[in-house]
């Protein structure tokens, strides 16, 4: 059995490390990587470490779907160029959930700055907002978020724009 988690690792960061420009294990939370593993583990059905075509067609007996065309296991298994470990797994869900998943972070943020759900927050909240959360903001680049905010005259910014610009904008960065 192979664990992922010590002698392949380092050279599978390497490979993601040179395809990415970033570690895949950064890009999660604990929480969601203790996730993944669960859902890794349940598909990974003979528990060799490795998802291979006739762990899939298993998985989706298991749901149900018995007719999944052998193209299509193949197609997915492709994706990830190689032996799909968990590793390989983790880095096919980040590709995916990259872009959605830090809005989605960012708006739940917001729901106590607004209590009520009408997508404006004050900018001197937003402010504090930026400059505490886990990927601190700089003064100067919440100067930059300001610039592109939406703002109304009363000082309210329509956050969810925001969020939409912010995360956007950084995906284009990293490509
Ligand atoms: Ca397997």
């Amino acid at each position: 059995r192979i664990d992922v988690f010590s002698g392949t690792r380092n050279k599978r960061t390497f490979i993601f490390r040179q395809k990415s420009s970033s570690n895949v294990f950064s890009m999660f939370e604990q929480s969601q990587i203790q996730e993944f593993k669960e859902a890794f583990g349940c598909i990974d059905q003979d528990r060799d470490g490795v998802i291979k075509k006739q762990d899939l067609k298993e998985t989706y007996a298991q749901l149900g779907k018995l007719n999944v065309k052998d193209e299509e296991l193949d197609e997915m298994l492709n994706e990830g160029k190689g032996p799909i470990n968990f590793t390989v797994f983790l880095a096919l869900f980040g590709e995916k959930l990259n872009g959605t998943d830090p809005e989605d972070t960012i708006l739940a943020a917001f729901k106590p700055f607004d209590p009520n759900g009408t997508g404006f927050v004050n900018k001197d909240e937003f402010r504090r907002l930026l400059m505490n959360q886990a990927d601190k903001f700089t003064a100067e680049e919440v100067d930059q978020a300001f610039a592109l905010a939406p703002i109304d005259p009363t000082g309210n910014i329509d956050y969810k724009s925001l969020c939409y610009i912010i995360t956007h904008g950084d995906e284009k960065e990293e490509s």
